[in-house]
C-alpha cells in the first residue's frame, strides 16, 4: 500500500477527517453536553431501553449494581462531569470525551491514569446495531458501569500500564487480545450460570442474545496464554467467548508479569477465533453454524 493511502487510512481510524490534527495532545475534547440534539438523546433512549430490557438475568450483578449507582437514565445522554463525580468517589476513575478511536499510546496513557476516553458522538438512527468506532453508547453504557467495580477498575489501569511495554516489545497484538476477550467480550460465571461483563456484548442487542443463548459460539474457560494466542473478529459476533470464574480473577491477572509469557508464546502459532483445543475446558462446544452460514 502507498504511504499516502496508509496515512489516510490511519487518520480515518482515529475519528478525525484525513489530515485533521487534534487540538489537544491527549486527544480530549469537550463533551459539549448542551449541544446534543433531541434526536441524539432519542437514539440514546432507544438503545438504553432495549438493553435495559434484555440485561436483567444476562448481565453480571456488578454491571447491574454499577448502573444503579450512576447518574444514567433512559431520557438523556449522560453528562460526563456527573458520571466522573460518582466514579471518582467509588474507584477514582474519570470519563473524558474523545472524537472516537485514539492512537494506542494516547489510549494507554489515559487508562494508566484512570481516565476512560469515551466517544463524544452517538450513532445515527439508521446504524443502531452496528458501528465501527466506539460511540457514547458503547463507551458509557457498556464500560462505565463496570468501572464502578474495583477489580475491573484496577485491571483496565494495568492494561494501560502494560500497553506501552507491550508495544515496545512488539507484542501489542497479544496484549490487545486479553483486553478484547475480557473487558470487551468477557463472560463470567455466576451461581452456576454464565453472565455478561464485556462492554462489547452489553452494549449490543444482537450480541447479548448471541453470546449467551446461541448454539453457534464456543464458551471456553479463560486461560491467559490461550487467549493471548487467539485472534479475534472485529466485524462480526465472536466465534469464541472466554469465561472467568469471577471478577477477582482479573485482579490476579493484573498482577502477572506478562514478559515471560510473551516469550513463551513467541514460538507458538496463533489460533483462529473458532479453534478448540484438546486442553480447553469447555462450557459449550459451539456448532459454528452462524459463521459457516455467513461465510457461504
Ligand atoms: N481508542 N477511544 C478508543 N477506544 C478504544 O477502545 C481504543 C482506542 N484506541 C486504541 C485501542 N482501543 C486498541 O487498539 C488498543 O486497546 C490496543
Ligand atoms: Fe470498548
Amino acid at each position: 500500500a502507498s504511504s499516502v493511502a496508509d496515512a489516510l487510512d490511519s487518520s480515518s481510524k482515529h475519528g478525525l477527517a484525513a489530515g485533521a490534527v487534534p487540538e489537544r495532545s491527549d486527544w480530549t475534547i469537550d463533551q459539549g453536553w448542551e449541544a446534543y440534539t433531541a434526536e441524539e438523546h432519542g437514539v440514546w433512549k432507544t438503545l438504553f431501553e432495549r438493553q435495559s430490557q434484555l440485561l436483567p438475568g444476562r448481565a453480571c450483578k456488578e454491571f447491574v449494581a454499577g448502573m444503579q449507582q450512576l447518574p444514567m437514565r433512559a431520557d438523556e445522554i449522560p453528562d460526563f462531569r456527573r458520571l466522573s463525580e460518582v466514579l471518582m468517589q467509588h474507584t477514582g476513575w474519570q470519563i473524558v470525551a474523545v472524537p472516537g478511536l485514539v492512537p494506542d499510546d494516547v489510549f494507554f496513557d489515559h487508562l494508566a491514569n484512570r481516565r476512560f476516553p469515551a466517544g463524544q458522538f452517538i450513532r445515527k438512527p439508521h446504524e443502531l446495531d452496528y458501528l465501527e468506532e466506539p460511540d457514547v453508547f458503547h463507551d458509557v453504557f457498556g464500560h462505565v458501569p463496570m468501572l464502578m467495580n474495583p477489580a475491573i477498575a484496577d485491571f483496565i489501569q494495568a492494561y494501560g500500564q502494560g500497553g506501552m511495554r507491550a508495544k515496545e516489545l512488539g507484542v501489542l497484538d497479544k496484549l490487545a487480545r486479553v483486553y478484547w476477550y475480557t473487558v470487551e467480550f468477557g463472560l463470567v460465571q455466576e451461581e452456576g450460570e454464565l453472565r455478561i461483563y464485556g462492554a462489547g456484548i452489553a452494549s449490543s442487542r444482537t450480541e447479548t442474545v448471541f453470546a449467551l443463548d446461541d448454539a453457534s459460539p464456543n464458551r471456553i474457560r479463560f486461560d491467559l496464554e490461550r487467549v493471548m494466542r487467539t485472534q479475534y473478529r472485529i466485524d462480526d459476533f465472536q466465534e469464541s467467548y472466554f469465561v472467568i470464574r469471577d471478577l477477582n480473577e482479573l485482579l490476579e491477572l493484573a498482577q502477572i508479569d506478562f514478559a515471560p509469557l510473551y516469550q513463551r508464546i513467541a514460538c507458538q502459532s496463533d489460533l483462529q477465533p473458532g479453534d478448540v483445543l484438546a486442553q480447553d475446558r469447555l462450557f459449550t462446544r459451539g456448532s459454528g453454524s452462524y459463521h459457516l452460514a455467513v461465510e457461504r
